[in-house]
This record gives C-alpha cells, sequence and structure tokens, in this order.
C-alpha cells in the first residue's frame, strides 16, 4: 500500500506515534510518504520504501500569519497524485484532519479516491476540541474522516461526549512500543554524572507545557528529598521549565534538580532513572509513562484520562489524584525504600509495557487501511 503520513514532526508524542508506526509498516513493505514541514525527529536513517516531504512555507510579504493549513493541503494533494496514495492518515486533528478533507475533495475532481484516517492524541480534543476557536472545524473533520481512531478509551470517550459522534464512528487503538529499542545497557557513565553517589533517579520527560503540572513533579520530588538522597532529572524544555528551575533553586535543591533540555531520544535518560513521575492534569495516554515503563521504570502518575488505561496502580507504578503530591511522594518513597520491591515494580513495569507491543497493533491499523482501501476500490468514481 502507499501510504501518506501526516504529523507534527517534533518531540511530541503524537509525532513519536505517527513516526514509528511508519516505520514499522515500511518495514512490512508499505511505502510510506511523510509530509510535514521538518523531518520527524525520531525517523532514524532513511530506508528505501520511507520518504519525507516538505511543507514549505511561503514567504509572501503580504502574509502576516502564514496559511499552513491550506500549503500543507496543496502539499497532500501533490503527493498523493504524484505518488499516487492509496489512504492519507492524519495525527493530531488540527489542522492535519480539516486539512486532508479539503485535499480529499480536491483528489476527487481530479479522479483520485483517497480515504482519510484520522488518529486523535489527546489535546486536540481535551483542549482545542473545547475550544470555540476551533469546535466547528475539528468536528466538521472527524465526522468527515473516513475513519477516526482514539488512542485510548477515555479520549474516545471524551471525544463522543464532546462531538455528538456515534459510537461506531471512533475505533479505539492504543499507542505502543517496540521493546527492542528500550533492552539495551544502562549508560553508568551517564548515572554517575547525574548521581555520583548512587542515589536514586527521579526522572520527568513533557514539554513542560501546563497540563503537565512540573510543579507537582517538584512538589513530589522535594518531599521524597526531605527522607532520603535523591536525583530529579528533568527532561524536554517548555513554557514551564525556567520557573520551575528558578523555584528548584530558590529552595535550596540546586544540585539536586538536573534539566537536560530537549533531546532526541528519551531512552538514554530512562535507562538510568528508577522511577518516572507523570503527574498531569490530563493525559490522554501517557506515551512517556509507558516508554519509562518499557525501560523497566515504575511510574508514578495522576489517575486523570487514559493513565490509568496504561499504568495498573500498585503493579507497574501508581496513581493518585491530581495534585495529590504527599500521596505521590510516599508512593515514591514506598518504593524506593526497598531495593527488592524497587526491583519488583521494575519488572512488573516492563511486563505491563509489553501488552502494548508493536506486534500486537500494527495489525490493527492494517486492518483498518484494508478494509478502508478495499472499499474505496468498490466505490464507483
Ligand atoms: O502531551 C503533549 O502535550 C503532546 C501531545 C502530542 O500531541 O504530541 O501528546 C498527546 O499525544 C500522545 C500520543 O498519543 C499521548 O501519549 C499524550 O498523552 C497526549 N497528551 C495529552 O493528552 C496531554
Amino acid at each position: 500500500m502507499r501510504i501518506g503520513f501526516v504529523c507534527y514532526p517534533t518531540f511530541g508524542g503524537s509525532g513519536v506515534v505517527a513516526t514509528e508506526l511508519g516505520k514499522a509498516l515500511a518495514a512490512k513493505g508499505h511505502e510510506l510518504h511523510f509530509i510535514t514541514y521538518s523531518e520527524p525527529a525520531r525517523m532514524g536513517s532513511l530506508k528505501s520504501n520511507l520518504y519525507y516531504h516538505e511543507v514549505r512555507l511561503s514567504n509572501y510579504p503580504l502574509f502576516d500569519f502564514q496559511p499552513y493549513e491550506l500549503i500543507l493541503t496543496s502539499k497532500m494533494v501533490e503527493i498523493a497524485l504524484q505518488h499516487r496514495l492509496d489512504l492519507l492518515h492524519v495525527h493530531y486533528a488540527i489542522p492535519h484532519a480539516s486539512a486532508a478533507v479539503m485535499a480529499r475533495s480536491i483528489l476527487a475532481s481530479k479522479g483520485l479516491d483517497l480515504p482519510i484516517v484520522t488518529t486523535l492524541h489527546g489535546t486536540d480534543i481535551t483542549l482545542l476540541g473545547k475550544d470555540p476557536a476551533f469546535e466547528p472545524v475539528i468536528s466538521y473533520a472527524i465526522n468527515q474522516s473516513d475513519a477516526v481512531t482514539a488512542v485510548s478509551n477515555s479520549l474516545k470517550s471524551d471525544t463522543l461526549s464532546l462531538f455528538g459522534c456515534d459510537d461506531q464512528t471512533i475505533e479505539y487503538i492504543p499507542n505502543f512500543i517496540c521493546p527492542k529499542q528500550y533492552n539495551g545497557p544502562p549508560d553508568e557513565e551517564l548515572r554517575k554524572q547525574i548521581a555520583p553517589e548512587g542515589q536514586p533517579i527521579l526522572t520527568h520527560i513533557s514539554n513542560f507545557r501546563p497540563v503537565k503540572r512540573v510543579d507537582d513533579v517538584l512538589a513530589t520530588f522535594i518531599e521524597v528529598r526531605r527522607k532520603i538522597p535523591a536525583k530529579l532529572l528533568l527532561v524536554g524544555d517548555g513554557p514551564d521549565r525556567s520557573r520551575i528551575e528558578k523555584t528548584a533553586e530558590q529552595m535550596g535543591y540546586r544540585d539536586d534538580v538536573i534539566c537536560i533540555g530537549k533531546i532526541k531520544n528519551p531512552i538514554e535518560p530512562l535507562r538510568i532513572s528508577d522511577l518516572f513521575l507523570l503527574p498531569s492534569e490530563t493525559e490522554s495516554f501517557g506515551l512517556a509513562a509507558l516508554e519509562a515503563m518499557a525501560s523497566s521504570v515504575p511510574v508514578i502518575a495522576s489517575n486523570s484520562g487514559g493513565l490509568p488505561e496504561v499504568i495498573e496502580n500498585g503493579v507497574s507504578g501508581f496513581l493518585h489524584k491530581v495534585g495529590d503530591t504527599h500521596g505521590m511522594a510516599q508512593s515514591a518513597l514506598h518504593i524506593l525504600s526497598s531495593p527488592d520491591r524497587l526491583e519488583t515494580f521494575r519488572k512488573q513495569a516492563k511486563a505491563r509495557s509489553e501488552t502494548f507491543h508493536i506486534d500486537t497493533i500494527l495489525p490493527k491499523y492494517q486492518a483498518l487501511y484494508s478494509r478502508l482501501v478495499s472499499k474505496s476500490d468498490e466505490t464507483p468514481a
């Protein structure tokens, strides 16, 4: 099959899922065309049936704001015609789904029938979907897509209640991991740099947006640190990063809180971690938590959104109410206070992550694509 993929090429979970899915499909012999404004962060080395088409913005002086959606739409049309695509799979509703709906209409006028799959990832529904500035467009694009998938049951039910679609419209296909990527040994040098005296390392990885509640990460860590020696490793960047760094310093934890900023591959810091903290306000799935578990790192998280579908409370980590940093710190101390218990949680986290093995999830996407493509072959042009 020749498949077009549209996603955010950045470090966000939706881009990671799209890139890993595209790479796995290419490895199965499909021809994959990524249509994005820069090369997806996790793309790695190019393979013969994996292509990247850049959406280049115009610098026409009249535009105060670039009409990105229109440029993207035109690029989708161009690539679909040039490579005779069988299907277009867009990740994240805004503006990818609405651009795809328009591209499909243009292509139909040129005799090409191109089914669209839209995968909803979270904030496109839970934050932006509620915003009247976007709601009518998202609603239309979801209802016009040939198939819609959601990465958790929680996101599926949020979408159904926000947009009033019927239950059959949205298929639940969870995110996944490729376990072999996580199996290497920890970098002991790096571990020593972060925690020279072998202190436990608590890690948080995110885009440091308010929805991640990074203040709660710090509050949880400080409560743990008051009881035992420990280090907090912060990975990523975003609006709340410098405030958190300043707060850590003002509270006297400058040497214990290490911020390494954005990195391409989060697996290295995960491999040297003992616990992962994800106290988000909401999280449709929590791919970062799944990646931590795949690296044998138990997770302390909030029990919101799709997180309880990923982390089993008391088994692969612990879940607490949003904002309950005391509970989170107690759970962290409970796990860290016994090496045997930590080892048990590590094994359980790893085992849980394997239920999201790509080999289980990939066939669900392939089945969906086959259904849509065979349906479009039956439809007279
Ligand atoms: O978490 C973010 O803000 C990034 C966002 C994205 O679109 O990349 O992540 C969302 O999609 C991920 C992949 O499906 C999910 O694992 C994250 O839980 C989801 N984020 C939220 O719902 C806040």
